[in-house]
C-alpha cells in the first residue's frame, strides 16, 4: 500500500500507484528568451505536454535551486511563476508549486495549485507552515540543510540516513506544531541538496526507512548531478545533463516497486512506463502471496 496525502483533488487521490510530476523550472536557463509573456507561454505548452505524456501533476518552479544558485527576488519569483500556474489549471492540468516563499505559495494556492513543494521544508520562510496549515493543501517537505551557494559545505553526516530522517522529522514536528494537518505532509530526501553521490546512493538504498515514517515520500533524482558521476565516460567526463533519463527512469521503477508516493521527473512518458512496471511488478508479488 502506497501512503498518500489528504487533501489531493479527486484523480490524483484515487491513484493506486507511484505519481508521476512532471518538472516544470520557469527560469532563465529554461524559459526566458522573449520576456515575462513569452516565457509563460512556451513554460505552459511544455506544462501541457508533459500532462498528454502522463503526468498526474506538473510542479512548477522560478527559482533556480541548482548547486552554487543566487536567490531571485519574491517579484520576480511570482512573475515568473503565477502566469504559468493560472495557464496550467485552466487548462486542467493539477499543478504544484515548487517554492521556499508564503506568500508565493498562497498565491498559487489561490490560483488553483493543489500542492505546495518547499525544497526548504519551511525552514526558508518563517511563515511557510501557517500559510500551508491555512491553505490546507498537502505540503512537500524536503530535506535541506541552507541554501543553495552554501550547501556544498553543509553535506557533512555521521550517518546521512539517520541524519536525514532526523533532521526531516524535526521539521514535520514543527509543521505539525504551526497547525499543518500531519495527513497532508509529504517527506522528501532532498537529492543532491547538500548530499554528495555517495550520500544520495544511501539514501536510496535504505528508502524504505523513509517509507516506514509512514508518512508519503517523494523522490526527485530526476537529471542530477550523481547520475551524471556515475555515467561518467572513461576520461571521467560527467554524462551530460540531457543523456541522464534512462538512469532517472531505472530509479523510478526502483523507488516506485518500494512504494513512494511520487516521483519529480523531466522526462515523463518513460518514467510513466518504469511507474506501470513497478506496479505489475507488485501485482504480481501479490498474487503469489
Ligand atoms: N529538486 C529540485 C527542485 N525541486 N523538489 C523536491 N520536492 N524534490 C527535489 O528533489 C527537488 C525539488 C532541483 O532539481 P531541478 O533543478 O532538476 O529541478
Amino acid at each position: 500500500m502506497i501512503s498518500r496525502p489528504q487533501g489531493l483533488p479527486v484523480g490524483l487521490a484515487g491513484l493506486e500507484r507511484t505519481v508521476v510530476m512532471g518538472v516544470l523550472n520557469v527560469t532563465p536557463d529554461s524559459f526566458s528568451d522573449g520576456g515575462h509573456f513569452l516565457a509563460a507561454d512556451a513554460a505552459v505548452k511544455h506544462g501541457l505536454s508533459m500532462f498528454e505524456q502522463g503526468a498526474d501533476i506538473v510542479d512548477v518552479g522560478g527559482e533556480s535551486t541548482r548547486p552554487g544558485a543566487v536567490r531571485v527576488t519574491a517579484d520576480e519569483e511570482l512573475a515568473r511563476v503565477l502566469p504559468v500556474v493560472a495557464g496550467l489549471v485552466a487548462a486542467g492540468v493539477p499543478v504544484s508549486i515548487d517554492t521556499m516563499r508564503a506568500t508565493t505559495a498562497r498565491a498559487c494556492v489561490e490560483a488553483g495549485a493543489c500542492v505546495v513543494n518547499d525544497v526548504s521544508g519551511g525552514q526558508a520562510d518563517s511563515d511557510m507552515y501557517a500559510t500551508a496549515a491555512a491553505l490546507g493543501v498537502p505540503f512537500i517537505a524536503m530535506h535541506w540543510r541552507g541554501h543553495s551557494d552554501r550547501m556544498a559545505e553543509l553535506a557533512q553526516y555521521d550517518d546521512v540516513v539517520a541524519d536525514v530522517i532526523a533532521e526531516l522529522l524535526a521539521r514535520v514536528d514543527a509543521a505539525i506544531a504551526a497547525g499543518v494537518n500531519p495527513d497532508r505532509i509529504v517527506i522528501d530526501p532532498g537529492l543532491g541538496f547538500a548530499k554528495e553521490a555517495d550520500h544520495n546512493w544511501q539514501l536510496l538504498r535504505h528508502l524504505d526507512q523513509l517509507i516506514d515514517l509512514g508518512y508519503p515520500v517523494l523522490v526527485g533524482a530526476s537529471r542530477k548531478r550523481f547520475l551524471g558521476s556515475l555515467l561518467a565516460d572513461e576520461s571521467g567526463q560527467p554524462r551530460p545533463v540531457d543523456q541522464r533519463d534512462a538512469a532517472t527512469d531505472a530509479i523510478t521503477a526502483l523507488a516506485a516497486a518500494q512504494g513512494v508516493w511520487a516521483v519529480r521527473v523531466h522526462d515523463v512518458s518513460a518514467s510513466k512506463d518504469a511507474v506501470r512496471v513497478a506496479a505489475a511488478w507488485l501485482e504480481g508479488e501479490q498474487a503469489d502471496d
